[in-house]
């Protein structure tokens, strides 16, 4: 995709969070190809289904190649393609439903072979594109499509997921925000590995959270969303833990692991120390073909 398609006439709707998200998208892009020296074609974003994945389609100014797949295969789609081309920059936008719910079982293999992509996550708590269906991040009680009485379930906390799992950069941050997720994806596609940028998105149609991120100070309701202390030291695990597992939503950079080596550098020096010869496409191609 080079191009916008202009007859692609999916909306979101006023107020979603979404944009803002996909202004800091835009700015990204348009910062990286100046700093980098890069053409706007060196980067591939892989959307995934829901409202927020269609930003793929949205997007203004210079167009990357986007893909939009399958609902819950980023990380596979995203895999695929830096194996294949590891000099490409690649970028996931996906729902809380598609990574979380259906893509959920991609993220421990992906921290593990710290894949070097950017994740960028529009956490609304909820399916928005189906009609307001639950997702593991709506919290307990929550009234929706498919929990008419009250979700029974805790809310999954996704910081905690990454952490567990093994992404070495988490941010987490907020729609209304979009210079901090800007820098924050600008320094994910520059950290060698995993990185991913979970943002709280509301959606204003099936699940509007922005008051309860930012609390009513006259009222005495303390908001949800809160800065990162600035004591924190980004690169301590146990105080990144520690914070995630707090009842709030931190808002800055959580997690910077230190020392780490992405999946295409480890390929790149296992190539270098073996004496195996590095054969061609074709040249592999044809030890398959029969005789
Ligand atoms: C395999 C498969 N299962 C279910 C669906 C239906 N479906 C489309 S989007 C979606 C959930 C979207 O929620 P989320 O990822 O949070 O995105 P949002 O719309 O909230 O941005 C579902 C269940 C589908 N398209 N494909
Ligand atoms: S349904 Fe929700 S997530 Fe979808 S466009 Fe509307 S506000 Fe955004
Ligand atoms: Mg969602």
């Amino acid at each position: 995709m080079t191009k916008r398609n202009p007859d692609y006439d999916f909306k979101w709707c006023p107020g979603c969070g979404d944009f803002g998200v996909m202004r800091a998208l835009e700015k990204a892009l348009e910062e990286r190809c100046k700093t980098a020296n890069e053409l706007i074609e060196n980067t591939v974003v892989v959307a995934g289904i829901g409202c927020s994945g269609n930003i793929v389609h949205l997007q203004d100014g210079p167009q990357p190649y986007g893909i939009h797949g399958i609902h819950g295969r980023t990380l596979p789609i995203a895999y695929g393609i830096k194996a294949g081309n590891p000099k490409l920059n690649v970028i996931i936008t996906a729902g809380d439903g598609d990574f979380l719910s259906i893509g959920g079982e991609h993220i421990g293999p992906a921290a593990r072979r710290n894949l070097d992509v950017v994740c960028i996550i529009m956490d609304n708590g909820i399916y928005g594109l189906t009609k307001g269906q639950a997702s593991p991040t709506t919290q307990l009680n929550v009234i929706t499509a498919t929990t008419p009485l009250g979700k029974l379930d805790e809310a999954e906390n996704p910081l905690e997921l990454y952490l567990t799992n093994g992404v070495g950069f988490i941010a987490s941050l907020i729609s209304t925000k979009p210079k901090d997720i800007t820098k924050a994806i600008l320094d994910g596609i520059n950290y060698p590995g995993l990185a991913i940028i979970h943002i709280q998105s509301p959606c204003t149609t099936y699940n509007d959270t922005y008051a309860l991120l930012k609390g009513d100070v006259k009222n005495d309701i303390e908001p949800l969303a809160i800065d990162l202390p600035e004591s924190h030291d980004p690169t301590n695990y146990s105080s990144a833990l520690e914070i995630a597992r707090r009842n709030k939503i931190p808002v800055g950079i959580l997690y910077n692991k230190e020392g780490s080596i992405s999946m295409n550098q480890k390929i790149d020096r296992q190539k270098q120390s073996s004496n195996a010869q590095q054969r061609s496409v074709d040249e592999l191609l044809s030890t398959l073909r029969l005789k």
